[in-house]
Formats: structure tokens, sequence, C-alpha cells
């Protein structure tokens, strides 16, 4: 053999060798996809909730599926007078539930000041998977869970009557002091795909003008999603988070290069500015498309679970 012919055969040899290396590892990632290590994040100290939203992504369900199955827990609680029933009424002594769900297609349902249905978060997503729409609310959004089999049950358990009439003995309605009260359930996850899914639902400010709706179910307050940047949701007093856009700009923020926490804190800096020392409570809080996590809020009380390889940890967060 010549040493052209050498060389031109050694050199097809390299070629056909990269090739077949190159295809053998296509063909591996198309066989097996990259599995993720699933996490789950989850507003205030809600153990329970956010470790079955993990356990429910360790059996490979979806982020949105795991994130309901947490948010359920809690909307389930009667001990929580902020999320489902349980919840604190309006003024009038009547309880109505907000909730948003978003997927990681950029999908979204919402439901806004629902009597009588305690799994909100659901309803949310039936109304994004069943309806040509985004929003229901009210009677609409109660006549459509009823026609998708949820059953009617009322919201105000004796404990929170009782509370609802010794504030109505003197009831100042003033909803910037409120920051002891706040237990609304934010839950975003990162399922074994890599994708995220997430949602919000309370039942809103303690004893709120009859009709009045927060942040929650507001797509872009309350919950935001872009699946190639991450989540954020928001917790505190809405009226101050819608005005901000808040979970829409956390995300773009991340967007924009910024860490979950420096997105949080940027974000609650416009709502401080604006606010000479708030006295009410908001906590924002991100996971990034890698499973980064970070919080930030204006008072003292917060803390975030996250559940990630069978640990769920409540991590404190100090305020800005
Ligand atoms: C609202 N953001 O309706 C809700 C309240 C809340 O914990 O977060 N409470 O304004």
């Amino acid at each position: 053999m010549n040493r052209r012919l050498f060389f031109n055969r050694l050199l097809i040899g390299f070629g056909s060798a990269s090739i077949v290396k190159e295809r053998g590892y296509a063909l591996k990632k198309k066989n097996k996809p990259m599995v993720k290590t699933p996490i789950s994040i989850c507003t205030w100290d809600f153990k329970k909730a956010n470790f079955q939203a993990g356990m429910a992504l360790e059996s490979g369900k979806d982020a949105l599926s795991s994130a309901i199955i947490g948010a359920n827990v809690e909307e389930e609680n009667p001990k929580n007078s902020t999320v489902g029933y349980g919840g604190t009424p309006d003024r009038e002594g009547t309880v109505t539930l907000d909730a948003a769900v978003m997927d990681h297609k950029g999908n979204c349902g919402s439901v806004l000041g629902v009597k009588k249905v305690v799994n909100v978060s659901s309803l949310a997503k039936d109304v994004m998977e069943k309806t040509p729409h985004v929003i229901l609310s009210g009677k609409g959004a109660q006549n459509f869970a009823i026609k998708n089999g949820y059953k009617l049950k009322s919201l105000l358990t004796e404990d929170s009557k009782k509370k609802w009439m010794e504030w109505k003995k003197k009831p100042i309605y003033n909803p910037n002091t409120n920051i002891d009260n706040h237990d609304t359930i934010g839950i975003l996850c990162l399922d074994k795909k890599g994708n995220i899914g997430g949602v919000c639902s309370t039942s809103g400010l303690a004893y709120k003008m009859q009709g009045r709706i927060g942040d929650s179910p507001i797509i872009g307050s309350g919950l935001y999603i872009d699946n190639n940047v991450g989540g954020a949701v928001a917790t505190g007093l809405g009226e101050e988070i819608i005005k901000i856009v808040g979970s829409f700009l956390v995300v773009e923020l991340m967007r924009n290069g910024k860490t979950p926490k420096q997105a949080c804190d940027e974000a609650l800096l416009r709502i401080y500015r604006k606010n000479k020392s708030p006295k009410f409570q908001i906590a924002f809080l991100a996971l990034d498309k890698h499973g980064n996590s970070g919080s930030s809020c204006l008072q003292e009380g917060f803390s975030y679970y996250r559940y990630k390889n069978n640990t769920n940890k409540n991590l404190k967060v100090r305020p800005i």
C-alpha cells in the first residue's frame, strides 16, 4: 500500500469511527432519555403537601399533576385558614377560593371566587384542559365543577365561623396589618423529564370585601412558568403583587441571568421601594430550569419546603 492510500484509509477509518460513535451516542440518547432528579418546592411550612408532591414526582408523574397532588393536601386541611376547606371567609361570612395552574407548555387555567368546591387547583386544571378558556369565575366555575363531578361542601368550619363572629364584633378591615395570617400554597415542581409545572391556591385575605380577588389566580401575578427558564409563585398581600405582575417579573429576571434568589429579591425590592417601611408580608419563591431554588420575603416568618432525593427540608428565608 502506498503512503497516500494508507493515510486515506486511516482518515476514512477515523471518520467512520466517529460517525459510529456519534450515532451510538444519538441512539443512546434516543433510547434512554436523560432522567432529571425531581424537585418540589412549596411556600410556608407545608411539609406533607410538599412531600406528597415529591413522592408523585418520584413515581414518574408529570410536574403539574404532582403540584396539584401537593396543593390538594392543603385544600383538604381544615387547619389551614388560607386555603380550601377551613379557609377564612369574607366579611359576609362566605368562603370563596381562588386557584391557578400552569404547565410546561405554557398552558394555564384558573378559577376565581368559587364557593363550596374544595379542590380548586384540580378545577383550575380542568378549566385548562376541558374548556376553550383560561379563567372561570363564581357561579360559572361552580356549575362547571358540578358538571365535572365535584361534590359541593360548605367550606366554613366551626372554628373559622367562630373566629369570623369574633372579628365581626370589631370589624376592622385593614389588609396591610395582615402579616401573620398567610398560608397560601404556591408549589413548583420539576419532573423527571425536566419539565416545570405549578399551582397557586388560596382563600385570599381574611375578611376581604365580597368579590375581592387577589394575585393567586391571576396568571403572571401569583404564578408563572416558562419551561425554558423556570417558574415562580407568590404569597402575601395580593394587591401589591398584582401591581408589579410579580411572578412573571421573577421569571423574566431569571431569563435575563439572575439566579432565583436574585430575581425574587429584585422583584420584592420594587414593592419595598414603593411602600415606605411596608408592614405587610409578601414572599416570592422561584425554581429555575436546572433545579436551583431561591426565595425572598418582606417580613420575618416565611420559610419554604424543598424536596429532593428523598429529603424534604424546611428553609428559612431572611427578610430583605
Ligand atoms: C391574596 N396572596 O389573596 C393571597 C393571600 C396570601 O397567604 O398569599 N395569603 O392576596
